[in-house]
């Protein structure tokens, strides 16, 4: 099964984000997130075995999260393969992603990329990158929670089911 380990937002913020891949949508084209699957992923893990993922669900389930809070302020694109995306840097985030795949490393799973760039996927394959024209951002995530995300793929995208969270309440 395909796993991910990710921050989900609360309602409000879902939201919120959801207006900005409107806003996104309107300018760039292309295929906007829908609302009930925006997150920022911390650990993209690939396929894992039964046996893994449960070990994963026991990790999480005993993880604990510093509670901090994000500042995604800026507009971003990857060029391949045409991803735009809400974000911002955050010392805290990198810190969490770092130990988290200290972890993973240690359990042999997935492979830790060569850069984190802390960030919401809202479109993909757009058809503009020109980010000029969207609105400012300044929105605040604060989360104190991890999900471990299995992710299920089929002809219209993906479909996220939640298989455990650390310890920690979502703001409404
Ligand atoms: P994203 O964070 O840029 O949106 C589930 O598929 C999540 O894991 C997605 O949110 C996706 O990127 C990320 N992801 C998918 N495939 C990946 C890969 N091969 N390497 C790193 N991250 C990946």
């Amino acid at each position: 099964m395909r796993l991910f380990l990710a921050l989900v937002p609360p309602p409000r913020l879902r939201e919120r984000l959801g207006e900005l891949a409107d806003a996104a949508h309107a300018q760039c084209g292309g295929r906007r997130m829908p609302d009930e699957t925006l997150h920022v992923t911390l650990a993209f893990l690939g396929e894992v075995t039964e046996k893994q993922a449960t070990e994963l669900v026991d990790g999480v389930q005993g993880l604990a999260v510093e509670p901090d809070e994000w500042h995604l302020d800026r507009w971003g694109h990857f060029r391949q393969p045409g991803i735009v995306w809400v974000g911002g840097p955050s010392p805290a985030l990198a810190a969490l992603h770092a130990r988290l795949w200290s972890t993973l490393e240690a359990q042999g799973l997935g492979s830790r990329p060569a850069r984190f760039i802390p960030h919401v996927t809202l479109l993909r394959r757009a058809d503009s990158l020109d980010l000029a024209p969207l609105p400012r951002t300044e929105l605040s995530w604060a989360y104190n929670q991890v999900t471990l995300i299995h992710s299920i793929r089929d002809a219209r995208g993906a479909r996220y089911r939640i298989l455990a969270a650390s310890p920690g309440e979502h703001e409404a």
